[in-house]
């Protein structure tokens, strides 16, 4: 182990060094143009909400400017955030997302 365990002095870990990924916040913002109906569906789809949820959130947004889609590691928060911009913009919808470390 590590000293003073009268070993050989060298620093040693006691516990496999098993990093855990930082994890980010995926926000969506909200805008006077998107449809209400499809930012639920943007929810439904992309963040596997039901439709109660999915329409508080939207809602939130709404009202609030800013709401939490979920968490995820970067790779997945960053590929939700260029999916759902990507299917936003094949729509003409100016929807924006963000991510934020959490
Ligand atoms: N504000 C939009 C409207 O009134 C609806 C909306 C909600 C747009 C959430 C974006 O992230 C958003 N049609």
């Amino acid at each position: 182990g590590n000293p003073p365990d009268g070993e050989t002095g060298v620093a040693t870990r006691t516990r496999p060094k098993t990093k855990k990924p930082s994890l980010y916040k995926v926000l969506m913002l909200n805008d006077d143009y998107t449809p209400m109906e499809f930012v639920v569906i943007v929810l439904q789809r992309f963040f596997r909400m039901g439709s109660e949820e999915a329409t508080q959130v939207m809602l939130h947004v709404h009202q609030k400017g800013v709401g939490l889609c979920g968490v995820f590691t970067y790779e997945v928060a960053e590929t939700k955030v260029n999916q759902v911009m990507d299917f936003a913009r094949k729509n003409q919808h100016p929807l924006q997302m963000t991510l934020e470390k959490a």
